[in-house]
């Protein structure tokens, strides 16, 4: 049973049933929009807070999630060096079409098809961290090992 108002938010409960993660989503009184606000919403440090930033590849056009700490902004450069080709933060109808999500909600699974991950190392030492789970008000909260887990995504360093 959920209690879930957001169809975007049982969404993405789904696919952490389907993922094996016991944890629920929370729909927050609050906004949850920003990592600020999110942090404020949840009563954590900003940093605990998990980011999904869209950019695009300026060659390939592909779309690359890095999960960042809210604390963290994405060095583009360094980006760009890891994999190879620059890359800039993607609008907000990108992201719409390549996670499913709007900017504010965007989760870090669930999407479409696949993205190229990226997960920022800042998050590493945190034992709780949360995520988006698709609407502007709901998160949810997992390790950093589970989020590696079920994102497959690679560590990097962000800054
Ligand atoms: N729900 C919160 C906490 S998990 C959340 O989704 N935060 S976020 O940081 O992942 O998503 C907001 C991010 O979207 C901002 O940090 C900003 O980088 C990006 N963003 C906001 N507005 C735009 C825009 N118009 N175009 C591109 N990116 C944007």
């Amino acid at each position: 049973m959920t209690n879930l108002t957001s169809p975007n938010a049982r969404r993405v409960q789904e696919v952490l049933d389907g993922l094996g993660l016991k944890q629920r989503v929370q729909e927050m009184e609050q906004t949850t929009r920003s990592a600020e606000d999110a942090a404020r919403a949840v009563g954590c440090e900003v940093g605990q807070i998990a980011k999904s930033l869209v950019f695009k590849g300026s060659a390939s056009q592909q779309a690359i999630l890095v999960i960042t700490s809210g604390a963290n902004r994405v060095n583009e450069a360094a980006l760009a060096q890891l994999i190879g080709e620059p890359a800039r933060k993607a609008d907000a109808d990108f992201v719409r079409a390549k996670t499913g999500y709007a900017i504010g909600g965007v989760p870090p699974v669930g999407h479409p098809h696949p993205l190229a991950v990226f997960i920022d190392e800042d998050l590493l030492p945190y034992s709780c961290i949360w995520a988006a789970a698709g609407s502007p008000t709901a998160v949810f909260h997992l390790t950093p090992q589970e989020l590696q887990r079920i994102t497959g995504g690679r560590v990097i360093c962000v800054k």
